[in-house]
């Protein structure tokens, strides 16, 4: 697990440098003006923190496949846009109505609600003129398979369709089937998403993004069932957000229906899981094999 939290930890340095670079206020071409009360309510949202693990998905699967680092560092950047402006507009008061995120002050509260829904929007567009950037693959194809997936991923019938389903469930009472597969579209697709993004960047076969596929999709459960988890069992100075929330209001999660103890178990098997689907890598996958235990083993 060393090698791993180092791993991360250098990952989201070059993330987070890479952050930096692309939200400054020098206009790019094509941009009329950066308002600078915009950018810095984007800065607020995408560079406060984080695990950045999705990042580091993308750079360690493209690295079983010796991927260009500045290209994987293009798309983890363009997937972490994406992640903090879900995040931006996840906590603003018409969503879950947080008032902290990573330990600081959620967007809406350090600026204002309008600047909040501005700077999600900011970061959202932002991401997919990252990734149409020739930064992102030489190759047109590459990257419109990239932008293509990650529109997907993000939206209808992915990401933003997700939360309308959590926040607005199609019956009263929801079963394990239904939260499952919301659930599969609120957190796991952008997860699956960073597993394959590394493995196209690298030029990876049919048979090795099928591999990269089924361990994104059980790491992705495996984190969900660790969420629901920690917002029972850990305290808000530990998460640097508010928990308890599903409980409070009154929201079914696979945990409350499986209890405590058999969340937990599940969340096992599917590390057991996400691990074997790495078989065809050997131990080039190690850590890979890391992250998927972190997924459920992380105190925050
Ligand atoms: C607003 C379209 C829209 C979607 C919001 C991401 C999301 C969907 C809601 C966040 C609510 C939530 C707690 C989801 C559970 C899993 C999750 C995405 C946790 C946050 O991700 P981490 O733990 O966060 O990777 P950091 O801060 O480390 O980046």
């Amino acid at each position: 697990m060393d090698r791993f939290l180092r791993q991360l930890k250098l990952d989201a340095a070059s993330l987070e440098a890479r952050l930096e670079e692309v939200l400054s206020l020098a206009k790019i071409k094509g941009e009329i003006y950066r308002p600078g009360q915009l950018l810095n309510s984007m800065r607020h949202g995408a560079l406060n923190g984080g695990k950045r693990l999705r990042p580091f998905l993308v750079m360690q699967a493209g690295a079983l496949f010796d991927a260009n680092q500045h290209n994987l560092l293009q798309i983890a950047t363009a997937l972490e846009c994406v992640h903090c402006y879900s995040l931006v507009h996840d906590d603003l008061p018409a969503m879950d109505n947080d008032d902290l995120r990573r330990g600081k002050p959620t967007v809406h509260k350090a600026f204002n609600e309008a600047m909040a829904i501005l700077a999600g929007d900011g970061l959202l567009t932002f991401a997919f003129d990252l990734l149409s950037n020739e930064q992102a693959h030489d190759n047109a194809k590459v990257r419109i398979t990239l932008i293509s997936k990650l529109a997907k991923a993000a939206g209808l019938g992915g990401m933003v369709g997700g939360q309308v389903l959590d926040l607005y469930p199609e019956s009263d009472k929801p079963g394990m089937n239904e939260i499952t597969r919301m659930q599969a579209m609120k957190t796991g697709a952008l997860i699956k998403f960073a597993c394959e993004a590394g493995g196209i960047c690298g030029g990876a076969s049919r048979d090795e993004l099928s591999a990269l596929t089924s361990y994104g999709e059980a790491i992705g459960q495996a984190f969900q069932l660790a969420d629901d988890i920690l917002d029972v069992t850990a305290t808000q100075s530990q998460l640097g957000k508010t928990t308890a929330k599903d409980k409070d209001q009154g929201k079914q999660t696979q945990t409350s229906i499986l209890g405590l103890d058999a969340a937990k178990k599940m969340a096992d098997e599917l590390v057991t899981k996400a691990c074997d689907s790495l078989a065809p890598f050997g131990n080039r996958a190690d850590l890979l094999i890391q992250a998927a235990h972190f997924t459920v083993e992380r105190t925050r």
